[in-house]
């Protein structure tokens, strides 16, 4: 019986951070929900959604999701990017949602059920300098994580990368307007390989330790990181370099056997298929809401498990609760299964978006309720305005723009 899709809206709150919402209703009383929450720039995909997508969505079977999702993708013309391979994800997590609730069950058995009863995840901690940073990831190792991002200050650098207020939450989009950060290449070259080294002195080789570079370097200083990097055997070491081209990412690995991961501002496969077919990388970061969804990330990992690339999804606190759960429901089926990245929300995050995927021991479990299982409590959500917020930006000593 079809599936009448009978209105959609968009809710934007901001329980602690801004997240954007699309609620679709259908005839049958059955809705789904989607994120659309796009870090920095949230207006712009509410706008795609009311303005663009939530009119021809109206009276269409919400069992097709194939259908929509090709109608939306190939009827914008204006293919690919951030704004719209979002707005389609969230249509799409949202159908989804739809389909798994009306036939009664949880979502990871509509993809073709569990491959793992658990989900690898890495947490993240950071700390203002070398001893701060050892001390935040003991304290991950004793909370159970098997996997730990490291970020840390740097010495003579005021604000570096990854380094929040306290080590708990960090979050990027702190102002208004953009923070301006400075960033030096040779003082982080300087002092990385050794933080990396006390970490294994400290607690050996068993906990997965990673690291994010966050597009900071070029190739060539890329490779030499990963080649200084390479005694402590990281899980992988991230956006080592922009990767608009993918080519770059050759002079690294012909220099380097510490393992690659990128992807987390891809959109599409076809930001990737160089680097996952000439085997450049070894996890893609690809995340469901930045890439068009469940139906193309999905495309995305069977063209990775051809070339042994393995997932590694995006799962930073502006993803919100909505794509972690749809999230923990993809990786315990995808058969290429890397890490999945877990950034802890805060508890007013968690109260709006209740949800029932749940932490223990360093892994991930999805729950069993009809659907991806998180849903948005929309009076609690009301109460907490949009908040303008972007995140920084960076420059060299010398004032010259960098990749922040
Ligand atoms: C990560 C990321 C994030 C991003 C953030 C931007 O690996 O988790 O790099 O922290 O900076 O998602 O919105
Ligand atoms: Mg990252």
């Amino acid at each position: 019986k079809p599936l009448e899709i009978r209105a959609a809206r968009v809710i934007v709150t901001s329980p602690g951070r801004n997240f954007v919402t699309l609620k679709i209703e259908t005839s049958e009383g059955i809705y789904g929900i989607g994120d659309a929450t796009l870090n920095g720039r949230e207006l712009s995909v509410v706008s795609y959604l009311e303005d663009h997508v939530i009119p021809v969505l109206i009276g269409r079977d919400a069992r097709r999701i194939e259908d929509i999702w090709q109608y939306l993708y190939r009827g914008a013309y204006w293919r690919r990017g951030p704004v719209t391979m979002r707005a389609i994800a969230a249509v799409d997590v949202a159908l989804w949602d739809i389909k798994a609730k009306a036939l009664g069950v949880p979502l990871y058995d509509l993809l073709g059920g569990k491959s793992r009863d658990g989900v690898l995840v890495y947490g993240h901690a950071n700390g203002g300098d070398l001893n701060e940073t050892v001390e935040a990831v003991g304290r991950y190792i004793e909370a159970g994580y098997k996997a730990i991002r490291a970020q840390s200050g740097v010495p003579g650098l005021k604000l570096a990368y990854g380094v929040g207020r306290g080590d708990l939450y960090y979050e990027p989009a702190d102002a208004t307007l953009p923070t301006e950060t400075v960033w030096s290449t040779p003082k982080y070259l300087d002092f990385l390989p050794g933080l990396f080294e006390k970490l294994r002195s400290t607690y050996g080789f068993e906990p997965h330790l990673l690291h994010d570079a966050h597009h900071r370097l070029t190739p060539i200083e890329a490779a030499q990181l990963g080649k200084m990097l390479e005694p402590s055997r990281l899980f992988w070491l991230e956006d080592a370099t922009p990767a608009e081209n993918q080519d770059a990412f050759k002079l690294i690995r012909q220099h380097t056997t510490t393992p690659l991961a990128v992807g987390e501002v891809f959109n599409t496969i076809w930001d990737a298929k160089d680097l996952i077919q000439n085997q450049l990388i070894d996890y893609i970061r690809m995340s469901i809401v930045g890439s068009g969804g469940i139906t193309h990330l999905r495309r995305v990992a069977d063209f990775a498990s051809l070339y042994q690339v393995r997932t590694g999804c995006h799962g930073a606190t502006d993803l919100s609760p909505v794509t972690m759960g749809a999230a923990v429901h993809f990786d315990s089926w995808v058969p290429n299964f890397g890490m999945q990245e877990y950034m802890r929300h805060s508890p007013e995050t968690d109260e709006v978006f209740p949800h029932d995927y749940r932490f223990e021991n360093g892994l991930m479990f999805a729950g069993d309720t009809p659907g991806h299982g998180v849903d948005i409590d929309e009076k609690l959500a009301a109460k907490y305005p949009y908040k303008p917020k972007q995140l920084p930006v960076a420059r060299l000593e010398d004032g010259t723009m960098w990749n922040w």
